[in-house]
C-alpha cells in the first residue's frame, strides 16, 4: 500500500495528518493494518477491513458501536473510534471500507504468555467485556458472519471442500482428514446443551487483549466478530493461545504445551467477573477448550483444501501447518479435561 494512498485515507478523518508516518502490522489473518505514529510516537490503528470476508461492514460497524457505548467501566479501558469529516465511523472508498482508532499509549499485545499475571488479566477481562455485555439481547446485534464459531456448519463445509479436492491435495492432508472425521462427534453433547447465547467477542486469541506496560489488561480489540455466540467460545479461544506456550502455527510439536499455571491463572482472574455465568453454562467449559482448537484446524484445513482462498497465507502450507499444531493441542486438551473441571468446580461453581 503506498504511502499516499493512505495519506489520502487518512486526511478523510477529523485529526491532524502532518507529518504522520505508518508502519504495516502482518499479524493478522484477515484485514490490513497500519499504526499511524507522529515523531515516532503511535497514535491511531488504520484499518482497511476485508470486504470479501465481512460483506456488511456497515452492520459490522454498527455492532462496534453498540459494543463500545456499553463497554466502559473503571476497569476496562476502551479504544474508540474517530470520526470521518462527515461524522461516520468508517471511510468507504471504492469497495474498500477504512476505520481509525486511538492507540492507547505504552499498550502492547502478546502472541504467547509465560507469565501468569498475563494469563489472570486475560480471564479478568473477558470476564469484564461478558459482564457489561450480559444484559444485551443478542438479536440486537447482526450476525455478521453467521455460524463462525458453529461446529457443525464448519464440518458441513469441511466435507464439501473433501469432495472438491484433487486427490493429490487430500493425500497431503490425509492426517488432518482423518483426524478431523474421528474427532467431531466427541462434541455432539456440547451442541445438545442448550445454553444461553450472549454477545460474544467470538476471536479472544491472548493477541487480541491490549495490555499496560505493568501488565494490567486493559481490553479486547479486533472487535469485527462481535456478535451471538456461547461464552464457550471466548473462554475456548483464550484458553487455546494462553496455556500453550507456542505459536498457534508452531509445527514442532514438542514445543506444543498444555500449561496448568497458566491455565489456573486464568480460571482465577475470570473468577472476578463470573458471577454472570450459570452452572451449566461451567460444567461445559473444559470441552470449549478443546472445542475451539479444533474449530481454528478445521478452518485452516478446509481453507487448504479450497487452495487458501479464505486465510492470507504468507507460504503454500501454512494452513496445513496451522492445522496440524491446533489439533494436537486438541488432544492435549482433551487429555486434561477431568483436571480442568476439578480447577473449574473448585473456582468457579456456585453452591446452590
Ligand atoms: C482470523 O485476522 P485475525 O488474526 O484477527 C480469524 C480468527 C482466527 C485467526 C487465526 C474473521 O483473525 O477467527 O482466530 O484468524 N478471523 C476471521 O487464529 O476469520
Ligand atoms: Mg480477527
Amino acid at each position: 500500500m503506498d504511502i499516499q494512498h493512505l495519506k489520502h485515507i487518512l486526511n478523510q478523518f477529523k485529526i491532524d495528518t502532518q507529518d504522520v508516518t505508518f508502519q504495516s502490522i502482518t499479524t493478522g489473518y484477515i484485514n490490513d493494518t497500519f499504526l499511524v505514529l507522529k515523531s515516532e510516537k503511535p497514535l491511531y490503528i488504520l484499518q482497511c477491513i476485508n470486504s470479501n470476508v465481512f460483506k456488511q461492514v456497515e452492520s459490522l460497524m454498527l455492532n462496534i458501536e453498540l459494543a463500545l457505548a456499553k463497554l466502559q467501566s473503571n476497569e476496562y479501558k476502551t479504544i474508540s473510534l474517530l470520526k470521518t469529516i462527515e461524522g461516520k465511523s468508517f471511510y468507504k472508498q471504492n469497495k474498500s471500507y477504512w476505520r481509525l482508532m486511538t492507540f492507547i499509549e505504552g499498550s502492547t499485545t502478546y502472541n504467547t504468555t509465560t507469565n501468569p499475571k498475563v494469563a489472570f488479566e486475560a480471564g479478568r477481562i473477558i470476564g469484564e467485556f461478558h459482564n457489561l455485555l450480559k444484559d444485551e439481547s443478542p438479536g440486537v446485534f447482526t450476525d455478521i458472519i453467521p455460524n463462525f464459531n458453529n461446529l457443525p456448519f464448519r464440518i458441513t463445509e469441511f466435507k464439501k471442500a473433501i469432495e472438491k479436492v484433487s486427490e493429490t491435495r487430500k493425500g497431503v492432508a490425509k492426517n488432518g482428514i482423518d483426524f478431523a472425521i474421528k474427532t467431531h462427534p466427541t462434541f455432539d453433547t456440547f451442541y445438545k446443551a442448550k445454553l444461553p447465547l450472549r454477545i460474544c467477542h467470538n476471536d479472544t486469541k491472548l493477541n487480541n487483549i491490549l495490555f499496560s506496560k505493568s501488565n494490567e489488561a486493559l481490553c479486547l480489540i479486533d472487535l469485527d466478530t462481535i456478535m451471538k455466540g456461547y461464552f464457550h467460545y471466548d473462554f475456548g479461544d483464550a484458553v487455546r493461545t494462553i496455556v500453550n506456550t507456542a505459536n498457534e502455527d508452531e509445527i514442532e510439536l514438542s514445543k506444543i504445551t498444555f500449561n496448568t499455571t497458566l491455565f489456573e491463572a486464568f480460571v482465577d482472574g475470570l473468577s472476578k467477573n463470573a458471577s454472570f455465568l450459570t452452572n451449566k453454562e461451567i460444567e461445559l467449559l473444559p470441552i470449549a477448550t478443546a472445542l475451539m482448537p479444533f474449530i481454528h484446524g478445521l478452518r485452516a484445513l478446509t481453507d487448504y483444501l479450497n487452495g487458501n482462498i479464505y486465510y492470507k497465507v504468507a507460504y503454500e502450507n501454512q494452513n496445513l501447518e496451522r492445522c496440524v499444531s491446533l489439533f494436537h493441542f486438541t488432544k492435549l486438551s482433551l487429555q486434561h479435561e477431568a483436571y480442568m473441571s476439578s480447577v473449574i468446580n473448585l473456582k468457579l461453581k456456585k453452591q446452590n
